[in-house]
């Protein structure tokens, strides 16, 4: 007896405590009253390879679509191989200062001759237009986040119809499903149209076809075929071809399958059959009931999806539509929309990125224009890198799978460009990459001559290991960790005023320094030394835990003492550039050099306050207000400062209605909550659902800190299912501002060091205050080196709020409850 109750006791704790973690249910909803009239009112879906845009129109119904690898051009390389003749002059100059002759050699010996990297391209549309629906009334639209589907309803005439369409990842399809409240009631023509087409036309009386071919770009051969097809299955009327389309009259209910592929293989390889592919795509889909098609998605996505739940409270604000609660936001107390974008990053990420396909892209997988801007690619000097900020913390670890991929594909494809161009081992990549795995220099030397590209993109390697210590994985990322080492290890030169050994030539991502002659052009950036220090002691502990390449260890450790410290220049600012060139009334977009501070861990309050106070400095004068990507990083940087309050108005600025058709210059979040660059770029959503976790835990800084970040008018809430390195799952229920629970999963045991506002207890297990170095080897810190600081500069101290640190041991599967001490 005495057991039983236990147990429902401790049952009943677990059910509460579910219940605190949970989210209003329903409310994750985008929805709007009108039809989309243009691309960025329209709704996303996609299943990591089909993307779809849908419009909703009751009349004109349009499905914008995109398949992942239907890029312009194929299988192609961009190295210039004058790059050994001009690479010790273009060196010399930058050591003299000439960074003008500099650059200019560059344009002409490294950047790329012809080829400036591939579009990704709009694969066309299928159309339904309704005979009968104008004059309709009752309109509503919505993208269901919790299910990944959208609906449309309206009312003609009193009968009701209803549009549920959503991209199936087991399945492999597109599924609409179009029924109406009385039968007989459906009557419209089916048909493909775009602008790459090749044929479009009936095969039968139920199923559409359209080809393909993409664009030549840059002097190379479009050569990646499509093949659509449509499947209409109608319960009830007729189905008749006219004209290359299908005409469905008075059916009583309409299911339509899409299907698209193409003929990419890999990026080396076109040799896929697409129209077989997209047939047996079809066959097999037409063969299951849409009830078992949604079922199979509902689980699949749900998997994904459900990992995490957010509550930031609700008010009277949400009950509007959503484009009308962005256009308020600013203006009113809607904390749910927060949870929304939150939300709405991680079904964009879900959507876009699958494992096995292609990374999400400059636009995720969401492109209408066969020439998209900056070709919608792979830009790798931030870009890239932020869409997978919130993959592993924010639950989704699949998702991060393609990009570790690509990071693969480009240590093969980058090996011939560092041989070429440089003359040296290993493998690089510079700012830009595309479907082909291009790593020469494009779009001009003051933009592309930035020979980091592969240093930035192998972090996330080595960042993916620490969240699952998964060591069979490591073995299998680490010939590319050491490989990306090698080529710095060749490339680094020593420079004549300090012989720090630096990266030549290179550039702060994309600024150009004043007084620098108009070139971006030089040496030993801070970003760049952030990026080597990194990349090398990442991969002496890959090594030391793999047990291997011993000499080579000793050999990164010994250059990377010698690469330059950070340096503060005289207005106490963190440097840019190795010369204190900083102008404090630059509002460049791109904040580089506080890659160290986010999502570097080489700047923290702890350890080098100095540098944190710095980096401050930088922020500051940078500004809040900016493109979309540049104000979802800093969301993530003012986190890091541990002020959340400066982290919400960022979020604010970036949760700013853009005019969909007239854009403007600032960045913000358009009607259908895509973020504007402008124009659509999506890592401004992912860059903020990232910084959004960050302000409610952080783990970079030895230790898990719990609402590192909170701001105060966060006063209650909840998230559940973070992760954090180590292994850890993390759940915080907070009030009045203060950790009211905590609940931590340990996946691989060891010491759980964790940073909270307030005092806690865990039940049963006397908490520990940490002291000295945290024993659990994923929150090893890094020893950096003392900054440089310019005589003139003045330092602010740091001050931070009062927090407290514990440890307590953990075994691997098991939960720990922590509450606050009353
Ligand atoms: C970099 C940025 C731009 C833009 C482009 C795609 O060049 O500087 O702002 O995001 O990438």
């Amino acid at each position: 007896m005495k057991k039983k109750m236990s147990f429902y006791k401790v049952l009943c704790l677990v059910l509460l405590s579910a219940a605190g973690f949970g989210q209003d249910k329903g409310n994750l909803k985008l929805w709007y009253t009108k039809p989309a009239s243009v691309w960025n009112e329209a709704l996303p879906l996609g299943n990591g390879r089909l993307g779809v845009m849908v419009f909703g129109d009751p009349v004109n119904e349009k499905l914008q679509l995109n398949e992942s690898t239907f890029w312009s051009g194929g299988p192609s390389r961009n190295d210039n191989p004058d790059g050994p003749r001009v690479l010790d002059s273009i060196q010399y100059y930058i050591f003299k200062g000439e960074y003008k002759r500099a650059q200019v050699l560059a344009d002409k010996g490294l950047t790329a001759k012809q080829l400036h990297g591939s579009m990704f391209q709009s694969a066309g549309n299928l159309n339904l237009a309704f005979e009968n629906n104008q004059g309709y009334t009752d309109y509503y639209r919505e993208l269901d986040l919790e299910k990944a589907v959208f609906t449309t309803t309206f009312k003609v005439n009193g009968t009701t119809y209803k549009r549920e369409i959503f991209t199936s990842i087991p399945d492999n399809v597109i599924v609409i499903k179009l029924s109406a409240s009385a039968p007989g009631m459906l009557s419209f023509t089916a048909g493909f149209d775009g602008e790459l087409q090749k044929y479009s036309g009936a095969i039968d009386n139920t199923t559409l076809q359209m080809k393909g071919l993409s664009s030549n770009h840059d002097g190379v051969e479009g050569k990646v075929k499509f093949d659509a097809k449509a499947k209409i299955i109608n319960t009830g009327g007729t189905t008749t071809v006219e004209a290359g389309k299908i005409k469905v009259s008075r059916a009583n209910e309409v299911v339509i399958l899409i299907s698209v592929a193409t003929n990419f293989t890999n990026y080396k390889t076109l040799d896929t059959d697409e129209s077989k592919k997209s047939s047996d795509y079809l066959t097999m889909a037409a063969s299951k009931p849409y009830k078992k098609l949604l079922s199979g998605q509902l689980t699949a996505y749900q998997n994904y999806f459900n990992r995490v739940q957010f509550n930031l409270g609700t008010s009277a604000a949400s009950k509007l539509p959503t484009d009308e609660r962005i256009k308020n936001f600013a203006a009113t107390y809607d904390p749910e929309l927060i949870s929304l974008y939150y939300q709405f990053g991680r079904y964009l990420l879900i959507s876009s990125s699958q494992p096995g396909g292609q990374p999400a892209n400059l636009q995720g997988i969401w492109n209408g224009s066969i020439n998209p801007a900056w070709d919608s690619k792979y830009t790798i000097n931030i870009n890239t890198e932020m869409n997978y900020w919130p993959a592993e913390k924010c639950n989704l670890p699949e998702m991060h799978e393609p990009l570790i991929q690509l990071v693969k594909d480009l240590s093969e494809s980058g090996k011939e460009t560092a041989r070429l161009m440089y003359k040296s081992n290993g493998w690089v990549a510079h700012h830009n990459t595309d479907i082909w795995r291009i790593t020469g220099v494009v779009d001009f030397a003051n933009a592309g001559q930035w020979p980091m590209g592969g240093a930035w993109l192998s972090q996330h390697l080595w960042e993916k290991y620490l969240y699952s210590g998964d060591v069979k994985y490591l073995e299998s990322v680490y010939p590319v960790l050491k490989s990306a080492s090698e080529f710095y290890k060749d490339f680094l030169i020593e420079e004549p005023t300090h012989k720090w050994l630096v990266v030549s030539p290179s550039m702060s991502p994309e600024n150009i320094p004043e007084g620098h002659q108009g070139s971006a052009l030089s040496a030993g950036t801070t970003m760049d030394n952030q990026l080597v220090f990194d990349l090398f002691t990442k991969t002496v502990k890959a090594a030391e835990i793999l047990k291997k390449d011993t000499a080579l260890a000793a050999d990164l450790q010994k250059l990377s003492n010698r690469l330059p410290p950070m340096q503060i220049g005289r207005y106490g600012q963190l440097q840019e550039w190795i010369g204190d060139w900083d102008n404090p009334d630059d509002n460049h977009r791109h904040v580089s050099h506080l890659y160290g501070l986010y999502p570097g861990n080489q700047i923290n309050p702890y350890t080098t306050p100095q540098l944190f106070d710095a980096a401050k400095t930088v922020l500051v004068h940078r500004g809040d207000v900016s493109t979309g990507w540049s104000m979802g990083w800093k969301v993530n940087l003012w986190a890091h400062l541990l002020d959340g309050n400066h982290a919400n108005k960022l979020i604010k600025d970036q949760l700013t209605l853009v005019d969909p058709v007239k854009p403007g210059h600032s960045g913000g979040t358009y009607p259908n909550m895509f973020d504007a660059h402008p124009p659509f770029q999506i890592d401004g959503n992912f860059g903020c659902t990232s910084g959004i976790t960050e302000m409610l835990l952080q783990t970079q800084t030895g230790a898990i800190d719990i609402l590192p970040a909170l701001p105060d008018d966060w006063k209650n809430g909840s998230i559940s299912g973070l992760r954090a390195y180590g292994g850890f799952e993390v759940n915080i229920i907070w009030k009045d501002n203060k950790a009211q629970q905590i609940v931590i999963t340990s996946k691989l045991g060891g010491n759980c060091r964790i940073r909270v506002p307030n005092e806690v207890t865990l039940k049963g297990v006397p908490l520990k205050a940490a002291s000295g170095s945290n024993p659990n080897a994923f929150f090893e810190s890094v020893a950096i080196k003392q900054p440089l600081i310019s005589p003139q500069a003045h330092n602010n101290d740091v001050v931070l709020k009062k927090t407290f640190t514990y440890d307590f041991n953990t075994q691997p599967g098991k939960t720990y409850i922590l509450n606050i001490k009353n």
